[in-house]
């Protein structure tokens, strides 16, 4: 078996120790963070979603799958985030309010780090009044909001609005993504990008800032 098949199945499995381990090996052996993310651990998140979604798994599964991904992520947000560069932007990121989901949020905020840009992570589970407190307070160029649940998708909306009743749309660009969001969803709500995955979400982010200056 591959170190990157080890990893990937270690996910699927939500064995976390050797999630950790799989990681740490990999990372010394000279892999690209960016690589383990690519071939074994969002792979690995994909098949037990797939497998959630098909009733082949339940709750405690996909809880122990979480843990898993997290171990390997608590080596991998560093490595991604490592950057000598001077910030090229500020971006404040987190999870729409009602929304528990932070894993891809986490992946996109390690990816922004890297790519040079300052980032505040708000979290999951985020109302509007704490973007427009960190926009306001931080002098953030973009905000950048995550959904996974389509109930959660239209509370984006209200941030914008929240932005534009502060008096502060005009001083920020808005990014928005997860897996339900789609370009059309983002151009309703008003938002000025929509980026598919997090590599996506590092160049439209760049192209937001470039167009702001
Ligand atoms: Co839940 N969940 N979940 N879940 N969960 C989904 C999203 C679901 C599709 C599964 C399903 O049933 N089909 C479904 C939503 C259905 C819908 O609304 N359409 C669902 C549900 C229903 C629920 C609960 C209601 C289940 C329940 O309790 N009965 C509940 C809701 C809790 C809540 O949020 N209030 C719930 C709970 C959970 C857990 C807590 C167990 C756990 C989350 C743990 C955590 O995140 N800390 C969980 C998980 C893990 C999933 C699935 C299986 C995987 C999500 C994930 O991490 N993917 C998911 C099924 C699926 O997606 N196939 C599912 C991996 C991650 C790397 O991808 O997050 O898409 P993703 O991020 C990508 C891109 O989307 C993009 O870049 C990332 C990296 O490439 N991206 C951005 C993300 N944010 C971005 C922001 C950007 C740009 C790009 O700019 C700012």
């Amino acid at each position: 078996m591959t170190q990157h098949q080890g990893l990937y199945e270690a996910i699927v499995k939500g064995d976390a120790k050797s999630a950790d381990s799989l990681t740490v090996i990999a990372l010394g052996s000279g892999v690209e963070p960016e690589d383990l993310l690519n071939i074994a651990l969002i792979p690995g998140m994909d098949e037990i979603g797939r497998r959630f979604e098909a009733g082949l798994c339940f709750l405690p599964e996909l809880l122990i799958a979480v843990r898993a991904m997290k171990a390997a992520m608590s080596h991998i947000r560093p490595r991604l985030a490592a950057s000598n560069v001077k910030p090229v932007g500020k971006v404040v990121i987190g999870t729409i309010t009602g929304d528990l989901h932070d894993i891809g949020k986490n992946i996109v905020a390690a990816m922004l780090e890297g790519a040079g840009f300052e980032v505040i992570d708000l979290g999951l589970d985020v109302p509007p009044e704490r973007f427009i407190d960190a926009v306001r307070s931080g002098g953030a160029h973009l905000v950048g909001m995550s959904a996974l649940l389509a109930t959660t998708m239209p509370m984006m909306k209200g941030v914008i609005e929240a932005l534009d009743n502060a008096g502060l749309r005009d001083q920020v660009k808005v990014m928005v993504g997860g897996a339900p969001m789609t370009q059309k969803f983002s151009d309703e709500i008003g938002a000025d990008g929509y980026a598919a995955d997090a590599r996506g979400a590092v160049v439209l982010a760049r192209h937001l800032i470039a167009r702001d200056s």
